[in-house]
């Protein structure tokens, strides 16, 4: 089946998906939001510079074997999918590829009739510049069915096929709202803490930091188990201190987005934990803290 991949914005992990298809020769186009630059470089892992060479995007519009990829923030999705529910074909796949929860049912309101895809990475990348993309570390990506767009195979295989391309190695997964779960909590307890005192991911193996990332997992296993999402509580917490090992060295995105001062994922993260929770009547005193002290940086 041919495919072109469609970006949208010039974020990071969209940058990574460019240098996939890239090197994977798949045809691609590049979608700034509006006002925003064109993605012209990312460095490679092996620290290789890769000049992008996307297909014009203006001239064609998209469709139904166009992949639209979204790697946006949480808080820029809703104004994306606004102004492409009425240009994008609704047999067209679309990935939604962000930190926190909250796409899927915005893809529920303004996609109702697209085939809809979750995915979540762990690859680590930043920008340097406003066209300029650092890719720091290797990592994977989980991708599923969204659960409020059931789709089928082949579509399933093939779509897992192209990520694979873009920003492998994928695997795909049934329960991908577990792997999203997962996902979250290693943002909720890895990123305010890194953006607040300032420090990359590693430092939070100081003792000090201990009782509060134990907390936070043990918050979001209660959230996400009234939400009939089944954590295991001694696994997300090794997972979390897995992915601080692995990842030491990087400053977490939402530290950069407070450096950089950008508009952070906080609302998608612990906001998410603290607004289910709240309609769960389940107390999550560290959630709280983390966001407000996020909130009033
Ligand atoms: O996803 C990340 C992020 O920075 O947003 C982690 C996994 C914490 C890696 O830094």
């Amino acid at each position: 089946m041919s495919v072109r991949v469609n970006i949208l914005g010039s974020g990071a992990i969209g940058g990574l998906c460019a240098a996939g298809a890239q090197l994977s020769a798949t045809p691609f186009r590049l979608w700034p939001r509006p006002g925003s630059a064109m993605l012209t470089t990312v460095e490679l892992i092996n620290g290789e510079l890769l000049n992008l060479a996307p297909e014009s995007a203006r001239d064609k519009p998209l469709t139904a074997t166009d992949l639209l990829i979204v790697p946006l923030k949480v808080t820029q999705l809703k104004d994306a999918l606004k102004a492409w529910r009425y240009s994008l074909p609704s047999e067209s796949p679309v990935v939604l590829l962000h930190n926190g929860m909250g796409g899927m049912e915005l893809a529920e309101k303004y996609l109702p009739d697209n085939p809809v895809f979750l995915a979540t990475t762990s690859h680590g990348a930043f920008k340097t510049s406003t066209t300029y993309i650092r890719h720091t570390g290797k990592g994977e990506t989980m991708l599923g069915s969204s659960p409020r767009h059931p789709t089928q195979m082949p579509l399933n295989t093939h779509i897992a096929e192209i990520m694979n391309r873009c920003i492998g190695p994928v695997t795909w997964r049934d329960d991908i709202e577990t792997a999203l779960w997962q996902k979250l909590a290693v943002n909720c307890a890895i990123n305010p803490l890194t953006a607040l005192n300032n420090i990359p991911n590693g430092e939070l193996r100081a003792t000090q930091y201990l009782a509060t990332i134990t907390t936070v997992c043990e918050e979001v296993c209660a959230v996400a188990g009234a939400c009939k999402v089944d954590l295991n509580l001694t696994a997300l917490t090794e997972l979390v201190f897995n992915v601080i090992e692995r990842t030491a060295e990087n400053f977490s995105s939402m530290h950069q987005d407070v450096r950089h001062k950008r508009t952070t994922e906080i609302e998608g993260i612990n906001g998410y934990i603290v607004k289910r929770a709240k309609k769960k009547g389940i107390d999550v005193p560290i959630n709280t803290l983390l966001y407000n002290a996020v909130k009033n940086l």
